[in-house]
């Protein structure tokens, strides 16, 4: 995020050139929600359970980043094998740094008595405050799936905490913000609740699920799902946004057994590694017939790695056991 920050102080030195600010955009203006002190929780009819929503936010640090505002439009939930319920369709804004160790009321709902499997957010915006100066992000998508098991039992109270993970969401693309959610998720049942001034406080309960879900740049949700911190983001003027991921070099490993190379053809990308490894009792050597690389005599146990760095094919063969050859295809 040092990048981040950098990146919106050159922002406003060169609109100081030119001698106009740039407008801020419409929409993007957030006051944090106010949740009335006499929020209760609604009372729950017979035949009911409930499911409350809260939001909180483990947030660390992130340089020059002094708020995350984000829009909640609607909560929804889906029974298994059912339809979507709104639990909420009141927006309510919030800003994420301030839920450090908080939990903050999102919904309330009464439903009928069983099982849920999926929560369903719409985002209706994120700003975000980098060194004073508030921009507009880019989400992926609006609507966020999160799928995790809720139960509720009659006249019981589940409780479904979304913790937002904004070092994990925020990635810089270029002259924009990107914010591709990353949420913990975790349901209780049979829990307790008590709701004050806005905030949350859980008792008890058996925990159902404990799952960290994300968004990717396509605006894919679920599990392991998400834009890497590693990756480099951009923003095309549609809008849409792109990654480059960065490549990780592999390594492949050849087994030398019983005289022969095993395999003794491999396919690799340029910049991976092979490495052989000697499981005879006799001694051989991995030699290049082009001379490239040499490991000298290996004896058992022994191994020896080459990294290639130009693509082609390029064999090899033992100097001590010259009908043992090998290719290795660099792509
Ligand atoms: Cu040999």
């Amino acid at each position: 995020m040092r990048k981040l920050a950098l990146l919106v102080l050159a922002i406003i030195l060169v609109s100081g050139c030119v001698g106009q600010a740039a407008p801020a955009k419409e929409g993007a203006t957030q006051t944090p929600e106010t949740i009335s002190d006499a929020t209760v929780l609604s009372a729950m009819p017979a035949g009911t359970g409930k499911i409350v929503f809260g939001i909180t936010d483990k947030f660390y640090s992130l340089d020059g980043v002094t708020g995350v505002m984000i829009t909640i439009g609607k909560v929804e939930i889906h029974q298994e094998n059912g339809a979507w319920i709104a639990a909420s369709l009141q927006p309510r804004n919030y800003d994420l740094l301030s839920l450090k160790g908080v939990q903050r009321f999102l919904a309330d709902v009464n439903v009928a008595p069983g099982s849920y499997d999926q929560v369903r957010l719409t985002i209706g915006g994120v700003d975000v405050v980098v060194n004073g100066q508030t921009t507009a992000a880019v989400l992926p998508s609006s609507t966020f799936t999160l799928t995790g098991k809720v139960s509720v039992d009659e006249k019981g109270m589940s409780y479904v905490l979304l913790d937002f993970l904004p070092e994990q969401s925020l990635h810089e693309a270029g002259t924009k913000v990107v914010f591709a959610p990353v949420v913990n998720y975790k349901t209780w049942q049979e829990t307790a609740l008590t709701l004050s001034n806005g905030y949350l406080n859980r008792n008890d309960g058996h925990q159902l699920s404990d799952k960290t879900l994300g968004m990717d740049a396509n605006g894919g949700t679920g599990l392991g799902l998400q834009i890497s911190n590693d990756d480099t983001v951009a923003v095309d003027e549609s809008g849409r946004i792109t990654i480059t991921r960065p490549i990780v070099a592999a390594t492949k490993t050849v087994q030398i057994s019983n005289y022969q190379f095993g395999p003794n053809s491999v396919s690799v990308s340029v910049g991976d590694t092979v490495r052989w490894v000697n499981n005879d009792d006799a001694a051989h050597t991995i030699t290049a017939d082009d001379g490239s690389f040499a490991s000298g005599s290996l004896p058992k146990g022994g191994s020896f790695e080459h990294v290639f760095m130009t693509a082609g094919i390029f064999t090899y063969h033992c100097s001590i056991h010259a009908l043992m050859k090998g290719t290795v295809d660099v792509e």
